[in-house]
């Protein structure tokens, strides 16, 4: 069973700031609601009575108000999108965000009560194989944990030992050297996988054949409890359960991580191959 979060509610807070499409609106400005639940564990504070053990929710509005009023956007999506990731950035202990920004003035001619955009962004756990039969490979690796660390809204938690592997599938080429790490990130799976090839490319890698020699190669193994299958993008990684080069380091950093799909710990299928 997942553990649930805890909710800390702002309702309605009044901001005065100058978000919207027309140059009006970016000048003469207008009133704006915003309401965020705040997910996270209360525990701790419930039971100390310790505000620091949880989220301040004078400052988080405080938070709030000055950003929205220091910054302009022309849509509340952006204005959403911008304050949500500033938030979970910038707040100890929040987990998850829920953030509606109310448009109540929104200049449509017509009588409506608000317009308002509703989002949910929080942070994910993705454990990132990497691997390396190429050049300096410890090196390759290496870069690749602080590219990765270095990516906004990423932080690397965990980071296996490397180790020498035979190569699998095409076995014609050099021994590889293969590692894992845990990554928290606010990244969705695609944009995350986005940046895996834009590390690989920085380290000069060329897709010249499937399964054949490269500098870098860094797969998605898991990210939360996703399952997901689209013909660029399989997680879990459908071949990982095959895998010694990933079930190896992986166990050593998330043995109890289990399968979503196959129900199966980490430490329960590397034992089993
Ligand atoms: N793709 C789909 N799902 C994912 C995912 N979960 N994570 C797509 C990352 N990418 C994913 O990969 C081809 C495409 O898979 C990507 O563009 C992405 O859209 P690629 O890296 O371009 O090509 P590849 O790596 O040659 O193919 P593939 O199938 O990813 O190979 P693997 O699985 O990466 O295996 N032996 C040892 N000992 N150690 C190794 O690290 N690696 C491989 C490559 C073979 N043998 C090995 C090792
Ligand atoms: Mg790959």
């Amino acid at each position: 069973m997942q553990q649930r979060y805890d909710q800390i509610k702002i309702r309605d807070l009044e901001v005065f700031a100058n978000h919207g499409v027309f140059p009006e609106e970016n000048t003469l400005g207008q009133k704006f609601l915003v309401s965020a639940t705040l997910y996270t564990h209360t525990r701790t504070a419930g039971l100390t009575d310790d505000l620091t053990a949880s989220i301040h929710y004078g400052e988080v509005s405080a938070f709030i108000d000055r950003y929205l009023r220091e910054h302009t956007f022309r849509l509340l999506e952006r204005a959403a999108e911008a304050l949500a990731e500033e938030l979970l950035l910038n707040t100890p202990r929040l987990e998850k965000l829920r953030l509606e920004i109310k448009k109540p003035w929104a200049p449509v001619r017509l009588p409506l009560k608000t317009v308002s955009v509703e989002i949910e962004r929080g942070w994910h756990t993705a454990y990132i194989a990497l691997g390396s039969n190429m050049g300096d490979r410890e090196n390759y690796l290496n870069t690749a944990v602080r590219a990765l660390d270095e990516i906004r809204g990423c932080s690397v938690r965990r980071v296996s030992h490397f180790l020498e592997t035979p190569p699998y599938g095409v076995t014609d080429q050099a021994d590889f050297l293969n590692g894992c790490l845990e990554l928290k990130t606010l990244l969705p799976p695609r944009e995350l996988l986005d940046e895996l090839h834009r590390i690989e490319q920085g380290a000069g890698r060329e897709r010249i054949l499937r399964w054949g020699p490269r500098t870098l190669d860094l797969d998605i193994i898991f990210y939360d409890d996703l399952v997901w299958e689209e013909d660029d993008l399989c997680i879990p990684h459908v071949e990982m359960h095959k895998r010694k080069f990933v079930l190896e380091p992986l166990s050593e950093i998330a043995p109890y991580k289990r399968h979503p799909v196959y129900g199966k710990t980490v430490s329960e299928l590397n034992l089993e191959l």
